[in-house]
């Protein structure tokens, strides 16, 4: 029997109405009241943005986009457009064709939802006819598991969104103030119960907080309510209609987020233990399986207040880890979601959309008061979290047994570009075999319930395609991952996806030169802007743009992805980052403990030794062009002792000796 909690306000006994329909009665499980939270004042109107208007204005997103979208302008307004993006779709132009007099060529972006990145093959081959024909020929796989469509034009859109949703697709809710595409690892391992359990556990979660008051059908089909809505699991339409503990708007078409949804978008990743394949700590809430011995799930692990968003040059905005919350029982995790949702929704900022992330509140609160505040919508207290094995990133790249006899492929996909040759390869053979596809939190895809028998002819398509097999891949480049940036989107200040490829060339050259074996390597990702859509900040090695052709350089985040980095410098330009890296990747080589990973290794020797070191460091091949020293020859041997023994270069000992003697 389940223990009873009381807590908070005195609150009553419970009523029939506040038990759970889990099948449990009052007499089995004490389940206690808690009285409704007080929602912040509404005597006094509390500031709002602009967004929040709109929002509430649009008869839960139907207007204006509904009246914008049968125009003959080749964009619509700016309330349509805030409206669109819960729709799964941004308005764009291509920026490369800006320019003096032209105007802007519009074009939409639509992204799709895909809990746990499954791809039925269906909707595969869908996306693909898409993008030839109402795309720019390309896929964008994308860092959360879904795809991005680029350059739709205005008129197509309603075939576009209508031919993805009758094709077992959708885009609701893609992107918008909701809840965005719940991430699970992408394996595909089918005798692994607690895999399986987290990719179910992600359609749930999705489904749960998906938006329900049907806009979406009359913008997109008429109002014709598509069957795939109809088929979630009986216990999340059961827990959602709950409304014990003042979770939901009664009556509401939208019962969990009311009229004016959320105050930013939110983002849920669940994984199993030891798995980091989703970046489980940059999410507003992260969910680890916790099951027993005998492989049966027990309840959760939850992590929340995590993000990487920032704004440049305002230092309340920041990328943030996700804290601990504590441990649910199995039955308990939709009604938990639906809490912390609620509790977002309440207490999260609604006037300043900069601040309106749930990691700003629980920064503000600290996690003890916002898990106080969950436990009231709840009903109960949340367990301290259970232990955990260390993380490892797992990429899920070549081949792999799905534990049924049969195969799966993970291919790597440069910054989760499909186009080309690759793009035809892998339709060729996902229509030949009829395989369905996961996509990776990486950028990459895998294929499915491929037979042992079509192994080769597989593999014999894709490598006429010039796809690379895993063991050929530079280890760089096969962690590496950049935000799309330019030319489509329109909050890029620098480059990123079209330019990480010759870096990470330039970086290898770099090591190689440095003497680092080949199969040296860290993760290294990159952005267009401070937004962080690649989650550089995780990164060993992070390049964030801060203008044209400049980047910031971030350092220190961990292999398994549970660190953040720190910005070691700014405005680094993309000609010049072989001389900001070489002293940082000689002084690792040098000094670097048996096996040490670079964030791990510029986390533990610290940003002030590392810039030190930079100051005094000797580039190689410069010392000829620097003014000469003769030295004794008993102080040059013990300045060379001196060296091999610091993990120094002899001139930068003698830069930092004479330095330190003289210039104080
Ligand atoms: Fe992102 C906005 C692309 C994952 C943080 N993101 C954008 C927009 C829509 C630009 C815009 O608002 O006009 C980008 C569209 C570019 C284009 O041309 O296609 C964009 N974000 C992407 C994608 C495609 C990057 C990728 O390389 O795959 C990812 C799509 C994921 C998806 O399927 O939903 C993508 N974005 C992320 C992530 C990573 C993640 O979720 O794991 C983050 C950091 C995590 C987080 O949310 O904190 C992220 N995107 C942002 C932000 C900053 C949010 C914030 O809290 O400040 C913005 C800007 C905003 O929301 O105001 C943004
Ligand atoms: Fe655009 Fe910035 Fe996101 Fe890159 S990180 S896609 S530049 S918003």
């Amino acid at each position: 029997m389940e223990q009873s909690t009381f807590f908070g306000r005195s609150a009553p006994l419970c009523q029939p109405s506040c038990s759970r329909p889990n099948g449990h009665s009052l007499a089995d499980r004490l389940v206690v009241c808690v009285a409704t939270p007080a929602r912040p004042p509404t005597a006094k109107v509390a500031k709002r943005s602009k967004v929040e208007i709109l929002k509430e204005q649009s008869d839960f997103l139907r207007h204006p986009l509904m009246e914008e979208l049968v125009t003959e302008e080749p964009n619509i307004n700016e309330g349509a457009l805030q409206l669109m993006k819960f729709h799964g779709s941004y308005q764009q132009d291509d920026r490369d064709k800006r320019g003096f007099g032209k105007g802007k060529a519009y074009q939409f972006m639509m992204r799709t939802r895909q809990p746990a990145g499954l791809v039925s093959n269906q909707l595969y081959l869908t996306m693909d006819d898409l993008a030839d024909q109402f795309g720019n020929n390309t896929l964008r796989l994308t860092t959360r598991q879904t795809y991005q469509l680029h350059a739709v034009l205005k008129q197509d859109l309603k075939t576009v969104f209508s031919t993805v949703i009758k094709n077992m697709g959708t885009t609701l809710g893609a992107c918008g103030d909701v809840n965005r595409n719940v991430l699970a690892p992408p394996a595909p391992f089918k005798d692994r119960p607690e895999y399986v359990h987290a990719a179910k556990l992600a359609e749930d979660i999705a489904d749960l907080l998906a938006p329900q008051s049907g806009a979406y059908y009359d913008v997109w089909l008429d109002g014709e309510k598509f069957v795939t809505s109809q088929m979630e699991t009986p216990k999340v339409t059961e827990d959602r209609a709950f409304n014990g503990f003042g979770t939901n708007f009664e009556g509401s078409p939208e019962p969990l987020y009311g009229s004016v949804f959320l105050p930013r978008k939110f983002k849920v990743a669940i994984t199993v233990p030891g798995d980091n394949s989703v970046d489980l700590f940059t999410n507003d809430v992260g969910i680890v399986v916790m099951s027993n011995d005998a492989g049966e799930v027990q309840g959760y692990n939850l992590v929340v207040g995590g993000g990487m968003g920032r704004t440049a040059r305002n230092a309340t905005t920041f990328a943030r880890l996700a804290d601990g919350l504590g441990f649910v029982h199995k039955d308990d995790i939709f009604h938990v979601m639906k809490a912390i949702v609620a509790a977002q929704r309440d207490y999260g900022r609604r006037d300043d959309r900069k601040q309106a992330r749930l990691k700003y509140l629980v920064e503000e609160w600290g996690i003890d008061k916002f898990r106080t505040v969950v436990e009231q919508y709840f009903g109960k207290k949340i367990e301290p979290l259970r232990p955990l094995p260390p993380w490892e990133f797992k990429d899920y790249l070549g081949w792999m047994e799905q534990g049924d006899g049969r195969l799966a492929y993970g291919v790597f996909v440069q910054n989760g570009r499909l186009k080309g040759d690759l793009k035809v390869a892998l339709r060729r053979v996902i229509e030949r075999y009829e395989l369905p596809v996961i996509i990776t939190a990486n950028q990459n895809i895998i294929l499915t319930e491929i037979e042992p028998s079509w192994k080769s002819d597989i593999l014999n398509t894709l490598h006429g395609a010039g796809v690379r097999d895993v063991v050929d891949l530079d280890s760089i480049d096969r962690t590496s991952m950049a935000c799309p940036a330019l030319p489509t989107c329109g909050l890029a200040v620098a480059e990123s996806e079209r330019s990480l490829p010759d870096i990470n060339l330039r970086i290898r050259a770099l090591m190689t030169k440095l003497g680092f074996d080949e199969g040296e390597s860290f993760v290294v990702r990159m952005t267009g802007c401070p937004n962080g859509c690649a989650r550089p900040y995780m990164a060993e090695l992070g390049f964030v743009g801060d203008g044209p052709n400049s980047y910031q350089l971030w350092l220190g985040g961990s292999p398994n992805q549970t660190r953040l980095a720190e910005v070691f410098q700014d405005r680094v330009k993309i000609q010049d980052i072989e001389k900001a890296l070489e002293p940082v990747l000689y002084m690792f080589k040098q000094r670097r403990r048996p096996g040490e990973a670079l964030g791990d290794f510029t986390a533990r020797i610290g940003f002030d030794a590392l810039r030190q070191y930079a100051a005094d460091y000797v580039a190689e091949g410069a010392a000829a062009k620097l003014p000469k020293l003769a030295l004794a020859e008993d102080v040059f041997a013990s300045l060379e002792a001196m060296a091999a023994k610091q993990g120094k270069s002899i001139s930068h000992l003698a830069s930092e000796t004479l330095r330190s003697s003289l210039c104080t």
